[in-house]
């Protein structure tokens, strides 16, 4: 058997990238920083070869500054005209030119050259964004293959026997967006060519294998895309590479027929919940072909169970020999790097971890269990055997709840909505179009700065305590003079939504360097879900009772919904999900029950990720959808009709979920919808919205200022589609990357376009 590696994180084991990306865009004109970050990029991919060193093919080409979707475009020369047009005009450099069309703007602002920012869109089921192509019917194409050869060339110099990954022709159309399908599909033949003289580019440079990324193949695919992808490589067929076809996150499904017999050197299958499509690919590859397996899961991080794993290589072994690759199931971007940074975990758990480093150690030991026999790493199969059932160990705290049903009284409210409505009309007594905000205000370096001392133990817990009620005093403060309707305390206490609550609940450890990217420099800390989750004490509600105890008006209490919190976090595998979550919702559930009997009137869950996880199948989506609304029920359900639940959602198609997203029964609801003009409300003409809702009336994403009568129009769309008792007036999203100025003044236009519409309103 032979091993490889679908990609590495680029970001830095101590986020090196992260820095000197950021070091540079703050001070880009310096040729300094320009080279740090070019010696930090070539460092970090020098480091990820050396990691990888034991493999008998290395990625190469999926390192990255930015993006690897964003870079296939500038190798295949689709860089938006409005990009185009700025980096001539201001003679800007390639770097410059690739962070304008990623961020909108250069590293040097003040010359003036800003565009609009790449859009970003999620990267399939994961927590990765990547920038979307843009297409239309005109787009043509020429091939750039700089970078590429640079890293080939970069690691042929070190030895190392280099696989190119490339993202296929098929996907990168089918990601792109500004024409329709038909339209994409007519860009094919003359994408194609371009891809051939990648290829034949490859050829020269003393290339053997590519590995071509297809993930659409997790996708269900209409006879179009199938064909497109039949064509594609048949096309591809005629160069002189040596093809690995590759897709992850979800099994081939329907197109497994296809896949199976496409023209290509080898075929990489992900091991997702069975072996069954392994087997199947097995029993037709042709004498030529190589079968990759990706039995390590490339995006949890936990250890594998290599007995498991051996009981079925075995026999593959014994049919294919050397044309059995061992690999992840996916790309390692996913998963942090190293394990071993980390001091503060539990060791019986940390001995359960496996990271990127890891993980590529554990195909070296099945490679070499399959080689030269079990027996020459017996120590590391017993050590791997006695670290397994951890999970199911330090579980006995809701073994109870996880055997037996919950009633059914647990997932309604006592009455329905429109009798809740009343109930909280006469408990609230808020004015039509009442004015809120979604629930963090601008994090100032000030207070990242004594959270980061409290960690360290260089405040005692009382100081910062006092720190932090200052901070929710000046917010709630702020609050009243702008005459909001329902306060929020701000959010000071809090890194990230889900990290928090990672902190705070048992069975769910935190990181300390465990960072997986999400978008260009930005990453998170995903916590560890590693046993049953449950509340050992209230975590929010002195914080929401002390903001509460500073003013009449409502305050809303703040939490992180069941179901983000699952979807942003790693979890454990040896239950289901579903049970995973609904655990969450009863400690989340507790949380709520806590915050009323406190006096808290309304209370906000948020489920920013409530589609993140939803199964790229579609015949696998009711059934999510069906148990992700019910934790949200579980958590939310157990106030009286007095209090007011609130949910708040972002970037998430709502459109396509809204019958879902009714069931899920919040009293109000806020969304996005400032940035795609409020088009998002369309769908209000089709679908009658039972419950109330805030169309988010401007966007925090971007630093402009708004006007009132901008935000009066967005307030008059919305009326036009939704009865206006149901709506309330907020802005899209939370307001932590703001800074407090433009806060102030949006959020000042904002009331005022509140008590315009009141007035207009009262007058008919
Ligand atoms: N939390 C988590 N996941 C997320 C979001 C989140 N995914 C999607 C969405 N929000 C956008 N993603 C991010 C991710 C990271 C950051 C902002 C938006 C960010 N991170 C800090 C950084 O990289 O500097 C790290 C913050 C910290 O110190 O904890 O700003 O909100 N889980
Ligand atoms: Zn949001």
């Amino acid at each position: 058997a032979k091993i490889h590696n679908l990609g590495f994180p680029r970001i830095g084991a101590n986020r090196e990238l992260k820095f000197a990306l950021e070091h540079y865009w703050q001070h880009g004109d310096s040729e300094t920083s320009q080279r740090h970050l070019h010696a930090t990029a070539r460092e970090i991919r020098q480091g990820n070869l050396e990691i990888q060193s034991a493999l008998d093919w290395v990625p190469v080409g999926d390192f990255s500054l930015y993006d690897h979707v964003l870079d296939t475009s500038f190798m295949l020369g689709n860089i938006p005209t409005s990009v185009e047009k700025v980096a001539s005009e201001y003679a800007l450099t390639a770097l410059d030119a690739y962070f304008l069309a990623a961020r909108g703007q250069t590293a040097h602002a003040e010359c003036g050259c800003q565009t609009q920012a790449g859009e970003m869109t999620k990267w399939f089921d994961t927590n990765y964004h990547y920038i979307v192509p843009q297409v239309d019917a005109d787009t043509s194409f020429a091939l750039n293959p700089s970078r590429i050869n640079r890293d080939i060339n970069e690691a042929r110099s070190v030895g190392a026997e280099v696989k190119p990954v490339i993202l296929g022709p098929v996907t990168y159309l089918y990601l792109a967006k500004g024409a329709d399908d038909t339209t994409k599909l007519t860009l094919l033949p003359k994408l194609l060519p371009i891809y051939a003289q990648l290829l034949a580019n490859f050829y020269r440079h003393g290339v053997e294998w590519v590995q071509v990324d297809e993930p659409v193949l997790a996708l269900d695919l209409n006879r179009e895309w199938q064909t497109a992808l039949q064509y594609a490589y048949d096309y591809l067929s005629t160069s002189n590479i040596k093809l690995l076809l590759t897709s992850y996150f979800s099994d081939y499904g329907a197109n497994l027929s296809i896949v199976s017999a496409l023209p290509v050197a080898g075929i990489h299958v992900p091991v997702i919940d069975s072996w069954h499509e392994v087997n199947a690919i097995a029993s037709t590859l042709k004498a030529s072909q190589v079968l990759s397996v990706g039995v390590i899961d490339g995006r949890n991080i936990w250890k594998a169970r290599l007995n498991q794993c051996l009981e079925q290589l075995i026999p593959l072994h014994q049919q294919l020999g050397d044309r059995l690759w061992l690999a992840p199931s996916c790309s390692l971007l996913h998963v942090p790097i190293d394990v071993e940074l980390e001091t503060h975990i539990p060791s019986g758990l940390k001995d359960r971890l496996s990271f990127a480093k890891q993980k590529l150690q554990e195909l070296v030991y099945l490679k070499n269990a399959l080689n030269e026999g079990r027996d020459s790493i017996s120590t590391e199969l017993g050590q791997n055997s006695a670290s397994q059932g951890y999970e199911k160990a330090q579980s006995n705290h809701a073994t109870q709840l996880r055997d037996s049903s919950l009633h059914s009284s647990l997932f309604k409210r006592q009455s329905t909505f429109s009798q809740r409505k009343l109930t909280q009309a006469s408990a609230l007594s808020l004015p039509l179009f009442p004015t809120t905000t979604i629930g963090s205000y601008p994090q100032t370096s000030d207070i990242r700065l004594t959270r980061a001392k409290f960690k360290r133990n260089e405040i005692s817990e009382h100081e910062y305590i006092l720190r932090m009620q200052d901070e929710i005093a000046h917010v709630i403060d702020v609050q009243e003079q702008l005459g909001l309707d329902v306060l929020v305390h701000g959010e000071p206490e809090r890194n990230d939504m889900v990290e928090y609550f990672g902190e705070h609940l048992e069975g769910i450890a935190v990181s300390q360097f465990a960072w997986v990217q999400s978008y260009g420099s930005r990453c998170v800390k995903p916590p560890i879900i590693y046993a049953d989750v449950h509340r050992p004490k209230p975590i929010t509600v002195a914080w929401s009772q002390y903001a509460q105890s500073l003013t009449a008006k409502p305050v809303k209490g703040m939490l992180t919904g069941p179901v983000t919190i699952l979807n942003w976090s790693f979890v454990r595998d040896d239950l289901p999900r579903n049970k995973v979550c609904e655990q969450i919702a009863l400690a989340i559930r507790e949380e709520v029950n806590d915050l009323e009997a406190a006096n808290i009137r309304i209370i906000q869950i948020d489920e920013a990720a409530l589609r993140e996880r939803l199964p790229l199948k579609k015949h696998e989506q009711r059934y999510y959808m069906q148990w992700a609304v019910d934790c949200f029920l579980l958590a939310s359900s157990g106030v009286k009709d007095e209090t007011q639940i609130h949910t708040h959602m972002c970037y998430s198609s709502f459109g396509e979920i809204m019958e879902d997203v009714a069931r899920m029964d919040a009293d109000v609801i806020t969304i996005e919808t400032a940035r795609s003009n409020m088009t998002l409300l369309d769908v209000f003409d089709t679908y009658a919205y039972p419950n109330d809702i805030g169309p988010g009336v401007y966007d925090i994403h971007s630093p402009n200022k708004v006007e009132t009568h901008d935000m009066l129009d967005r307030l008059n769309h919305a009326c036009s589609r939704i009865p206006a008792d149901q709506l309330w007036v907020n802005p899209d999203c939370g307001l932590k990357t703001r800074g407090w100025d433009e806060v102030k003044v949006n959020l000042r236009h904002m009331v005022a376009a509140a008590k315009k519409a009141r007035v207009v309103a009262s007058e008919h």
